[in-house]
């Protein structure tokens, strides 16, 4: 196969931070806006060093005041044995006024010392080369990917998930029963992406050895695809190594047979050996669910882009079309859809769990297309139209929410999942029909209601589920709500809106965020999610899951970082945070070009 064009390839060699391909923007060659900060930072606490200088070395007026006798009145002496309390304690004695002025001798010496010292360390930091300053910076922001990676690395290394603090691989049924690594897979880009090459190195050395999906395991089609397609496109994309592109392209024809049901929609999971496909027995009547045969367009888009094969392509265009006839109550998509019926099955509407990346997903599909998938798009204002009228509300305390559409009723609840539409409506404003403002208004609303249900809790991190009935309002009630899991939906809302707005609270909400996980979710053999985020005394879960390394940590350092990293406009990010580039399709057609990129 030869290489697309797309793509910016330097051979073995993973390319500095340069992430686009050649029409894009480069990286560029002044410092960006963090290193300037940090650099004002120097500059600022030198400054401060030389007020500090002015203000506390000796200074002749005090001297006059002693010789005014004042001394004994203006400076404690603290007496060892009776404590500063004491009133006799500000009496200067005769005898001890020599250790006295020994002692103010010497506090002077070490301030004088101390400014010495810092001031060295000051010229110092300023003589440091640009690159210096930025390998610095680089590691004081990639610090807790370093933390959650390198314990991975010895605890877990080739199992799915770690968990923390027993300190051992760990895995869910949606990953099947083989060990995938697929924290490996998910955390690629992010290790790309800070700069960790080492790392990144062995991860894909780890997937060059050890990557195997002829497995008889049986694994969720969507967690699959968000996590390791996309995961392994991006690295593709971003590395330029084709070894990611090759494996994506394995896997996704493991997954195909999923899709061999009557009505073309997806079984729920695939058994990668056999091919056998079915759906999750808690779903109603044996659906299939909406956010994910309904995230998979993205990714399959790519491959039929990457190989000049329509297969996928042609796959989730049927599911659109099928929808597209569809009779929708209200206007909305119902979460369940049976696979071998084509029928709705239980009228449960969500932008939360069940429902959330589909929309997500119809509104990335026009961005991806450079805004000409115009039949995406109005899909996605359709739905969104009717999701504003009739789930979204706000509570009588003035906060924005939106609720779960259940047989005809609404119920106010609103999943952490479905915080990361904020981000999603200020990234869907470009674009509305005549509404931009009214959507980016919608998605900040939404970002301070995501933040209100961090603030209201002990630990400053949000419940998993939250209500607004009454008096509560953007609380959990019930215990199985209070977890917080590492999830990164509120993070993902502020990073969008802060590039939107460069409203200064996004940086201060996720720099919240930052402090409370370092406090309560760092242990010593990673990050782990708590049980409970009303305890001030929380127990663990004791399970890092892959998407923490994949979104969080990697919004939350996009958050700290210049817009000009992974420009909006030449990248659209996969529900895992996975970044994939625009495509310019002006002559190509995906459905049956027989030419190979
Ligand atoms: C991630 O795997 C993806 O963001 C998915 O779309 C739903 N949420 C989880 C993390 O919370």
């Amino acid at each position: 196969m030869t290489t697309p064009a797309l793509l910016p390839l330097s051979g073995r060699r993973i390319p500095p931070l340069n992430l686009g391909p050649p029409s894009f923007p480069h990286h560029r060659a002044t410092l960006r806006l963090s290193e300037k900060f940090i650099l004002l930072l120097i500059l600022s606490a030198f400054i401060t060093l030389c007020f500090g200088a002015f203000f506390f070395l000796p200074d002749s007026s005090k001297h006059k005041r002693f010789d005014l006798g004042l001394e004994d009145v203006l400076i404690p002496h603290v007496d060892a044995n009776k404590g500063a309390k004491n009133p006799g304690a500000f009496l200067i004695h005769g005898p001890d006024e020599h250790r006295h002025r020994e002692e103010e001798e010497h506090l002077r010496n070490k301030i004088r010392a101390d400014h010495e010292k810092a001031l060295e360390e000051a010229k110092e930091k300023l003589k440091k080369s640009r690159e210096e300053i930025r390998a610095e910076i680089q590691t004081e922001k990639n610090k807790m990917m370093k933390h959650a990676w390198d314990n991975y690395r010895i605890y877990g290394w080739g199992h799915n998930e770690l968990r923390p603090i027993a300190k051992k691989g760990h895995s869910t049924n949606i990953f099947g029963s083989s060990q995938m690594g697929a924290t490996i897979v998910d955390a690629l880009d992010t290790l790309y992406i800070m700069g960790l090459h080492d790392e990144f190195r062995d991860g894909q050395k780890w997937i060059e050895d050890n990557l195997d999906f002829s497995v008889n395991s049986e694994v969720s089609v969507f967690e699959v695809n968000i996590r390791f397609i996309g995961g392994l496109l991006a690295a593709y994309y971003l590395s330029g190594e084709e070894i990611f592109k090759i494996k994506a392209v394995q896997l996704a024809e493991k997954l195909l047979p999923a899709f061999n049901t009557p009505t073309g929609i997806p079984w729920a999971m695939v058994n990668l050996k056999s091919g056998v496909g079915r759906n999750w027995g808690w779903a109603s009547a044996g659906s299939s669910i909406l956010a994910e045969f309904g995230t998979l367009h993205m990714e399959f888009v790519h491959l039929s882009y990457l190989t000049g094969d329509p297969v996928y392509y042609k796959k989730v265009m049927h599911i659109r079309k099928l929808l597209q006839k569809m009779e929708r109550p209200n206007g909305l998509y119902p979460n369940y859809l049976n696979p071998r019926t084509g029928r709705w099955g239980q009228y449960h509407t969500s932008v939360g769990g069940l429902g959330d990346s589909f929309y997500e997903y119809l509104l990335k599909a026009w961005l991806m297309s450079d805004k000409t998938d115009h039949e995406a798009r109005k899909m996605y204002d359709d739905a969104i139209e009717a999701i504003e009228k009739h789930l979204i509300k706000k509570s009588r305390g003035g906060l924005t929410f939106i609720g779960e559409w259940k047989n005809g009723h609404l119920e106010k609840k609103m999943g952490h999942l479905a915080c990361f539409a904020g981000g999603m409506f200020a990234l869907g404003a470009d674009g509305s029909r005549d509404k931009a403002g009214h959507y980016l208004e919608l998605g900040a609303e939404i970002a301070r209601t995501c933040h209100e249900s961090y603030d209201r809790t002990a630990l400053k991190l949000g419940p998993e589920s939250f209500k607004f009935d009454g008096a509560v309002e953007a609380v959990a009630v019930r215990q199985a709500e209070k977890y917080y899991i590492l999830r990164p939906e509120v993070i993902e809302t502020y990073w969008y809106l802060w590039r939107f707005t460069h409203d200064p609270r996004y940086r201060q909400w996720g720099w919240e965020a930052t402090l409370a996980i370092e406090k309560y979710c760092r242990v010593s053999g990673g990050f782990s999610g708590v049980k409970d985020v009303y305890s001030s005394t929380p127990a663990h879960d004791d399970v890092q899951q892959s998407f923490f390394l994949a979104e969080t940590l990697k919004y939350l350092y996009l958050l700290f970082s210049g817009d000009d990293l992974l420009p909006l406009d030449h990248w659209v990010f996969n529900t895992e945070a996975h970044p994939l580039p625009v495509l310019h399709l002006a002559n190509t057609t995906l459905s049956g070009n027989p030419a190979v990129r």
